[in-house]
C-alpha cells in the first residue's frame, strides 16, 4: 500500500525544486520526545526488514497541538499501528522525508515495519553492505534511512535492539549496549538483542552483521570496573589490530588521568569495515571504523599510519562523554563535540608522542588547508547559522579551528581551571543535548572571565589576519608593539568585529640570545607574556628592556591568525638558532625559507636566473651540522613548506612557479651539503625490529627527508640506496618513502620493475594499494593524469568505494598541483566527472572530493574559466543536495 504512495508523494514535487537551508534561529524543541526504543532487524541483502517500537509522548517544551513528524527517507513502509491499533490511510501521511500523524495521542506506543534495501546502498549511510558484512552509519542523519524516527540530536532515548540473520553468513551480530539474549530460530538463522541503557540520539545508534573474528583485551576502569575490549575485523587482518587496541587502552587511561573520565558500559567494540565514508564513529559502546584509521602492521602501514590510528581511535573513543554522554543540542552546535574532542586527541597524541612535532603538524595541516577553506566560497563559522546539507559540515572550520578555539580558551583559563570547566560541563550537561554556548558558559563560571567578545570566534568566519610592527627606543629602553586586526569578508558576512585574540609573545635579547623579562604596564610578567588584542589596533609597551630584541610573536601558535611582521632575513635566522619557543623557531625557518622562494617564484615569472639566497643554505647547514636534542624536531625544521602552503601565501597562485621555486631550493640544498645530508641519512638507518615509538619514528623521519633531498639531484648513490632501502623490505615506512622517490625521479628504468613487484605483491591488501595508488598519481612528471585514467580501470580500483577515491582521484586533485592544473584542462575534467559520477553513487564524497575545483578564484584566468566550466557542467546535472550546496556556493557571484 504506501509503496505505491511514497513515489506518487515524490513525484508532486517538482523535480527542480531547489533543496532549501535550516536555520540556526528556527531551532525549536521537539514536539515528541522517544522514552525507549525497541527495533528489530530481519537482515536480508535486498529486502531488510526494520520494526520498530517507540514509545512517545509530548515534549513538555514543545508547542502544543503539533502533529507528530517522523523522518524517513528510501523506506518502503508495511505497516503501522498506535497502541496495538493497525492506521488506515486517512490517518497518516507519508512522503519522501517524512511520516506524518495529525492526530497522535499525547503519549503512545508506535508500531512501524519497513522494508530497506541496504544491497544497493552505494552512499554508505543508514544500513549498507561493504563485504558481505552490514554495518551502519547514522550520524548525522542516516538513522532516517533505516525507519521512521525524530531524527534529531535531542531526541534521546534507551535502545533495545534485536538482530536476526542467518547463522552461515553473518555468525556475528552486534549492536549498542551489552548482549542481553541470544538463541537459534527455524531456516539456519539466529538472533542476537542488545541492550543499551545510556540515553542517546539516532546518529549514535549502531549495527554490525558479518563473518567477523575478534581479539578482545580487558580494561580495569579507576573505580575497579572491568571492561571488555574487542576489536572485530576479517579473520586476514587479525594480525593488524596489535597497534588500535594499544591505543584504546592507552587513550582510556589518559582520559581517566587527564579528565577524570570513566568508561560506561561493561563492553567496548570497535568493528573495522573497508566502506566508510570518513575515519570512524563514535557509535556508543560500537565505534565503526574505516579499515584504514584501525589495521596497521609494520610491513603494511607507514609510521604516519601508525600515529593516525592511535590519534582517531583516541578520538572516538573521548567522543564516549564530549559527545555521547553529552551530546549536541543541534546540528550547528557540530563542533562542540567535534571541536573539544580533536582539542583532546590533539593533547594525547602530543603526551604519546613528540609534542612540538605534533603541534607543527597540527598548525602546518590548519594553515594549509583550514585557512583555504576559510578563504574560500565555503567558509562558514564554527557555529554555522544554515546549512542545505549537514554533511557538508564535517569541515576543517569545524573539526580544526574548533579545535583551536577550545586551545584558546585552555590556555585563557590555565589548565587546572579549564579541568574545572570541563568538569562542571560533563556533570552539568550529562545525559543532555546542549550547546556551544552552555560550554563556553561553563568556563566562563569557573574562571570568572567575560567571554562575551571571544565568542565571535564562533560566530564570525575568516581568518584573522594581524599586521605587526615594533620599535625599540634606545634611550627609553622601552619597546613598543603595535598590533592591527582585520578579519576579511566570507560570503554573508561583508564587515567582521574585533576578536579577543591571544598573542604569547616574547622579546629575544639580540646581544644575550636569551629572552629578556617583560613588563609590561608596570606589571613583571616574566620571560613571556601573553597580550589580549580586542581593538582593531593596540599597543603595548614594554618597559626596562634592556637590549634591542626581536620579537618572538603567536608562540606555539597562539590563536589560529596570519600574523605578518616584518621580518628581515637576519632576524628570521636569529630566531631560527635562539627562540627559547620550539614551534617558533620552526615558524622562523619557515618564514625564512618563504621569503626565499619568494624572490624563486618571482625570478621564475619574470624569467630570470634563479639564485639560491645564502642565508637559507647556512641555516641548513647550521641544522644539519648541530647535534640534534630533538630528532622529531630537526626533520620538520628541514621540511621546506609544501606547494599548498605557498600557494596560500600567493595573492594569485601560480601553481608552475611555485613548484619550480621549491624544486629549485631542494636541488641548491641537495647540490651544496650533499655530504651532510648522505652522512644524515646513514646515521639514521637502524636493523632494530620495527616499533612505533617516538624514537623510531624521528630517526626514519630524518633519514627519508635526507633521501628526499639527495633524489632530488638524482644522487647517483642515493638512487642505489633507495632501492636497497625498498628491497631490504625492513617495513612500510622505509618502502614506500624509497618507491615514491624512485617513482618520482626520472628512473623509470630502476623504478617500474619495482612499482611492478610491489603491486603484485599487495594485490590482496586493498589499504596497500591505496598507497599504491597514490604514489603514483602524485608523480609531477607530465604522465601523471594518464595514468589516473589507466589507475581507473585498475581492478583493485572502484569509485564505490571512499579509500580508492581519495588514493587515487583526492591525491591527484590535490597533492599534484602541477598536473592537476594542467593548461589543458584536463584535470578539472577528469575531477568533474568523478564528481558527476559520485553524485549519484556517493554525494556526500562527491561533495568532498570537488574541493580543488571550488577554489577557482585564486588562479590565473584561464584557469579560472576552465574550473568555471568544470562547475558549471556539474551543475547542470540532476545534483543531490551535497554537490548542489557545494557548487552553488563555488559559483556564486
Ligand atoms: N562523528 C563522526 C562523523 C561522521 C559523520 C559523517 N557524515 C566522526 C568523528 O568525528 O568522530
Ligand atoms: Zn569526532
Amino acid at each position: 500500500m504506501s509503496d505505491t504512495r511514497i513515489s506518487e508523494e515524490a513525484e508532486i514535487k517538482p523535480v527542480d525544486a531547489a533543496p532549501q537551508p535550516v536555520y540556526l534561529k528556527d531551532y525549536q524543541p521537539p514536539a515528541f520526545r522517544v522514552t525507549h526504543v525497541e527495533l528489530k532487524f530481519d537482515l536480508v541483502p535486498a529486502a531488510t526488514r526494520v520494526t520498530a517500537v517507540l514509545h512517545l509522548e509530548r515534549h513538555p517544551d514543545g508547542a502544543p497541538g503539533q502533529p507528530l513528524v517522523l523522518d524517513g527517507e528510501r523506506l518502503s513502509l508495511k505497516r503501522i499501528a498506535i497502541d496495538g491499533q493497525e492506521l488506515g490511510e486517512s490517518e497518516y501521511r507519508v512522503d519522501d522525508a517524512s511520516l506524518t500523524i495529525p492526530d497522535a495521542p499525547d503519549r503512545l506506543r508506535l508500531e512501524t515495519e519497513v522494508e530497506i534495501d541496504p544491497a544497493s546502498n552505494t552512499a554508505l549511510e543508514g544500513l549498507y553492505l561493504s563485504n558481505g558484512m552490514f554495518c551502519t552509519q547514522c550520524e548525522a542523519q542516516g538513522f532516517r534511512r533505516i525507519t521512521f524516527y525524530p531524527d534529531r540530536p535531542d531526541v534521546m532515548a534507551t535502545f533495545s535492539t534485536t538482530v536476526i540473520g542467518d547463522s552461515a553468513s553473518l555468525p556475528v551480530l552486534l549492536s549498542n549496549g551489552n548482549p542481553v539474549e541470544r538463541g537459534e530460530l527455524p531456516y539456519g538463522r539466529h538472533f542476537v538483542t542488545w541492550e543499551d541503557p545510556h540515553p542517546k540520539p539516532s546518529y549514535l545508534f549502531a549495527l554490525v552483521a558479518g563473518k567477523l573474528e575478534k581479539v578482545e583485551d580487558r580494561f580495569t576502569t579507576m573505580s575497579g570496573r572491568e571492561v571488555t575490549l574487542q576489536l572485530w575485523v576479517e579473520p586476514a587482518n587479525l594480525e593488524k589490530t596489535d597497534h588500535a587496541m594499544r591505543s584504546l587502552k592507552a587513550a582510556m587511561e589518559w582520559d581517566e588521568t587527564t579528565y577524570g573520565r570513566e568508561y560506561d558500559l561493561d563492553l567496548f567494540m570497535i568493528v573495522a569495515v573497508d566502506d566508510f565514508n570518513m575515519g570512524a564513529m563514535e557509535n556508543k559502546g560500537l565505534n565503526i571504523f574505516n579499515s584504514a584509521a584501525v589495521l596497521t602492521h609494520p610491513q603494511t602501514a607507514t609510521d604516519a599510519a601508525f600515529q593516525r590510528v592511535e590519534g582517531v581511535v583516541a578520538h572516538e573513543y573521548f567522543h564516549n562523554w564530549s559527545g555521547n554522554r553529552v551530546t549536541c543540542r543541534d546540528w550547528f552546535q557540530l563542533s562542540l563535540k567535534e571541536g573539544f574532542t580533536v582539542f583532546r586527541d590533539q593533547s594525547f597524541s602530543a603526551d604519546m608522542n613528540s609534542a612540538p612535532v605534533k603541534r607543527i603538524e597540527d598548525v602546518s595541516f590548519l594553515r594549509t588547508a583550514q585557512f583555504a577553506e576559510d578563504a574560500g566560497p565555503t567558509a562558514h563559522p564554527v557555529q554555522p547559522d544554515h546549512y542545505i546539507e549537514i554533511s557538508n559540515f564535517y569541515t576543517l572550520t569545524i573539526y580544526e579551528k574548533g579545535a583551536e578555539i577550545v586551545r584558546m580558551l585552555r590556555n585563557l583559563l590555565g589548565w587546572e581551571t579549564f579541568r574545572k570547566g570541563s568538569d562542571l560541563y560533563f556533570e552539568r550537561f550529562d545525559g543532555q543535548a546542549v550547546t556551544i554556548e552552555d560550554f563556553a558558559g561553563c568556563m566562563a563560571e569557573v574562571s570568572g572571565l567575560d567571554l562575551d567578545q571571544f565568542m565571535r570566534w564562533y560566530s564570525q568566519a575568516g581568518t584573522p589576519e594581524i599586521d605587526a610592527h615594533g620599535e625599540y627606543d634606545y634611550a627609553r629602553a622601552e619597546y613598543h608593539l603595535t598590533l592591527r586586526q582585520r578579519t576579511p569578508a566570507t560570503p554573508g558576512q561583508p564587515d567582521k568585529l574585533p576578536l579577543h585574540i591571544p598573542v604569547r609573545v616574547g622579546l629575544v635579547g639580540t646581544k644575550s640570545g636569551e629572552d629578556l623579562t617583560l613588563t609590561l604596564d608596570g606589571e613583571a610578567l616574566g620571560k613571556e607574556g601573553v597580550l589580549h588584542l580586542r581593538e582593531e589596533e593596540q599597543t603595548f609597551v614594554f618597559t626596562d628592556v634592556a637590549e634591542a630584541p626581536v620579537p618572538s610573536l603567536l608562540r606555539g601558535f597562539s590563536a589560529p591568525v596570519k600574523l605578518r611582521f616584518p621580518y628581515g632575513r637576519e632576524d628570521l635566522a636569529f630566531l631560527l638558532t635562539h627562540d627559547s619557543d620550539g614551534f617558533n623557531r620552526w615558524d622562523a625557518g619557515q618564514r625564512l625559507a618563504m621569503l626565499a622562494l619568494d624572490d624563486l617564484i618571482a625570478a621564475h615569472r619574470n624569467g630570470v636566473e634563479k639564485v639560491m639566497d645564502a642565508r637559507v643554505v647556512e641555516a641548513f647547514r647550521g641544522l644539519l651540522n648541530e647535534p640534534a636534542d630533538d630528532k622529531a624536531v630537526l626533520a620538520e625544521m628541514l621540511t621546506l613548506p609544501s606547494e599548498a602552503y605557498i600557494a596560500e601565501q600567493q595573492p594569485v597562485v601560480d601553481v608552475d612557479a611555485i613548484h619550480a621555486a621549491r624544486e629549485f631550493v631542494r636541488q641548491s640544498l641537495a647540490t651544496v651539503l650533499r655530504d651532510d645530508f648522505m652522512a644524515l641519512y646513514r646515521a639514521n638507518r637502524s636493523e632494530a625490529p620495527y616499533a612505533p615509538s617516538a624514537e623510531q619514528i624521528a630517526s626514519r623521519r630524518l633519514k627519508n627527508v635526507a633521501l628526499a633531498y639527495l633524489m632530488s639531484i638524482e644522487d647517483e648513490e642515493a638512487i642505489e640506496l633507495a632501492r636497497q632501502q625498498f628491497e631490504a623490505d625492513h617495513n612500510m615506512t622505509d618502502v614506500r618513502a624509497a618507491l615514491t622517490l624512485l617513482v618520482h625521479s626520472s628512473r623509470s628504468a630502476v623504478a617500474d620493475p619495482l612499482l611492478r613487484a610491489f603491486g603484485k605483491k599487495w594485490a590482496h591488501d586493498p589499504l596497500v594499494m591505496d598507497q599504491w595508488f597514490s604514489l603514483q598519481v602524485t608523480r609531477p612528471q607530465a604522465d601523471a593524469l594518464d595514468r589516473v585514467k589507466y589507475l581507473m580501470e585498475h581492478p583493485a580500483f572502484s569509485l564505490k568505494n571512499p579509500n580508492r577515491v581519495r588514493a587515487l582521484i583526492g591525491a591527484f586533485a590535490g597533492q599534484n598541483r602541477v598536473n592537476f592544473h594542467r593548461l589543458d584542462g584536463e584535470g578539472y575534467r577528469l575531477l568533474a566527472d568523478v564528481v558527476i559520477a559520485l553524485n549519484t553513487l556517493n554525494p556526500e564524497i562527491a561533495a568532498r572530493i570537488i574541493t580543488p575545483l571550488t577554489r577557482w578564484q585564486r588562479y590565473d584566468e584561464t584557469r579560472q574559466s576552465l574550473m568555471k566550466a568544470e562547475l558549471e557542467r556539474i551543475r547542470a546535472e540532476e545534483l543531490s543536495p551535497n554537490v548542489y550546496e557545494v557548487v552553488e556556493k563555488a559559483l556564486a557571484e
